[in-house]
């Protein structure tokens, strides 16, 4: 692969040597009455055709992956409430650009078919037309309008939290490259933190402050279990860089920013153990443990270990390139039922008592 690509950029870099010599050819063409470096009919003729032929090219390419790869599990299995709203957002916005994409790069290649350049023919001047401007300015203005209204209603639709729903405060703290989650515990109220505080031989790994009364029974974990159907809103800190908190399930991204703190709040709706049962997860398994039995054969020939098998779980990953472990940065998240949750929440250690004398 390495090998194929050093020679595509070779070539690349050929070809642009060859054309910019050709150009300085251009150059002195007037000053010596050369001709030969300019266009023919037959050049421009080809040159038409050309551009029909990628245009075919870029409809079939289109068909191809549409056919192959046209099913988008991952814009019907959302598994938040906001989540549909989002998904449709998505497909009017594909569908939208899709339309106009299909016919304006006809026009496109058409047009320069059309009028390539040809012995005796004359550009036709055309100053203006005000019919024709405003024809190509307010409609895209009304279907730009459109789209971003549309947007930006579900976006403050999404964003808004109702605090009158008693949401469940989760803190997600980012750090190159893990998550932690921090619950606030019995009286739902985070303690005051900050990285200053990060005290490492008393094992204050988040910087809480341990004089603030809200603290002391916070929990701090390295998974995150929620109750489904339970408003969550969660308040991401970062500890050394830009991360950015994706939970693509359900439908959810807010960047981490040191020295902030952001918001993001949703409501889950499918338990991990529902959505494990679910068509499309149940194939997405089988495909992944299929290549991980394939890979075990070829593992256990070398004498080492075969890979576990899969299981679908719900994942918050990092979502800002961050460093060189960026690409593994993740945390396993857990929908289950409020006693599920209740159950675990009850074997976790709070913050006072986790702390190291
Ligand atoms: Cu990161």
């Amino acid at each position: 692969m390495t090998a194929l690509l050093t020679i595509i950029v070779l070539v690349f870099i050929l070809v642009a040597i060859w054309q910019m010599v050709k150009i300085f050819d251009l150059a002195q063409a007037r000053n010596e009455n050369l001709t030969s470096g300019v266009a023919t009919d037959k050049d421009n003729r080809i040159n038409g055709y050309l551009m029909m032929g990628f245009l075919a090219f870029i409809y079939i390419i289109t068909i191809v992956c549409f056919v192959k790869w046209g099913d988008l599990p991952l814009l019907s299995n959302s598994a938040s409430e906001h989540g549909p709203t989002i998904d449709n957002l998505m497909i009017v916005s594909l569908v939208i650009i899709f339309f106009v994409q299909t016919i304006t790069q006809f026009l496109l290649h058409y047009f320069a078919f059309k009028y390539k350049g040809e012995k005796g023919k004359k550009a036709l001047f055309f100053a203006d037309n005000n019919k024709l401007e405003a024809i190509w300015t307010i409609i895209p203005v009304i279907v730009l309008a459109g789209l971003i209204i549309y947007g930006l209603s579900t976006w403050v639709n999404i964003m808004g939290v109702d605090e009158t729903d008693d949401p469940m405060v989760v803190e997600l703290y980012a750090q190159q490259f893990n998550w932690k989650a921090r619950y606030g515990g019995e009286d739902n109220t985070l303690g005051k933190a900050n990285v200053r505080l990060i005290d490492i031989d008393r094992a204050n790994i988040l910087g809480l402050d341990e004089a603030d009364p809200n603290a002391q029974d916070d929990v701090i974990t390295t998974e995150l279990h929620l109750p489904v159907g339970k408003p969550v809103l969660f308040k991401m800190r970062s500890q050394d860089v830009l991360h950015s908190a994706y939970m693509p399930h359900f439908r959810a991204q807010m960047n981490c920013v040191p020295g902030m703190i952001t918001q993001f709040g949703f409501t889950p709706t499918v338990t991990t153990a529902d959505m494990r049962q679910t068509p499309e997860i149940v194939e997405k398994v089988q495909n992944i443990n299929n290549i991980r039995v394939e890979k075990s054969k070829e593992l256990i020939a070398k004498g080492e270990d075969a890979l576990e098998r899969y299981d679908f779980d719900y994942l918050l990953l990092c979502n800002k390139i961050c460093g060189k472990s960026h690409y593994n940065m993740q945390m396993k998240i857990i929908v289950e039922t409020q006693e599920e949750f209740d159950a675990w929440m009850k074997e976790q250690k709070e913050f006072k008592n986790s702390l190291v004398n």
